[in-house]
């Protein structure tokens, strides 16, 4: 199976990108990590997006706050899809990044979750991956079953709850 590039642009974006690992790590999709800065490692960041293909990469998930181009400009030097996560940050909670991340110029296409969407973001390549692959297709289907189920559980209790 490819892997997925998990690239933050700081280290203190790492307790989002943890969510996005373990998701991952359910659906046993390999994926390795990086802290490239589209600002503060430029260079670093391109190369890691030239090379990613033939590294073995099938996606790249790419989380930054703030004013957040990290997932612009590894996009703009690979044509694996990439997905932005924008970060929220204390000044603006994460409309910087979102509008930084989402807004990409055609040509460029980045597919941007929520703010602070880590999971979806994993969830996502692996339904990219899921399109050439019957077995991790099958382990999405079985989850979605599953979160199914937790909600119809939910829905089955809430009337006693609600009074408690
Ligand atoms: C962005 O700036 C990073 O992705 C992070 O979300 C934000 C702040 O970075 P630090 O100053 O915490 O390293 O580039």
């Amino acid at each position: 199976m490819k892997k997925v590039g998990i690239i933050m642009g700081s280290d203190s974006d790492l307790p989002i990108l943890k969510k996005t690992a373990a998701a991952l790590r359910s659906l046993g999709i390999p994926y390795e990590t990086h802290v490239y800065s589209a600002h503060r490692t430029p260079a670093e960041a391109r190369d890691f997006a030239l090379s990613a293909r033939e590294n073995g990469f099938g996606v790249i998930i790419c989380a930054a706050g703030m004013a957040a181009h990290l997932a612009g400009a590894i996009a703009a030097n690979t044509t694996l899809p990439v997905i932005g996560i924008p970060c929220k940050s204390n000044a603006l909670d994460g409309i910087d990044a979102l509008l930084a991340t989402v807004m990409m110029p055609s040509g460029i296409p980045v597919a941007t979750v929520a703010i602070d969407g880590g999971v979806n973001a994993a969830l996502l390549s692996a339904q990219i991956l899921a399109v050439e692959d019957e077995d991790l297709a099958k382990k999405l289907d079985e989850k979605r079953r599953k979160d199914a189920a937790a909600v119809i559980e939910k829905d089955a209790g809430i009337s006693a709850r609600i009074e408690e």
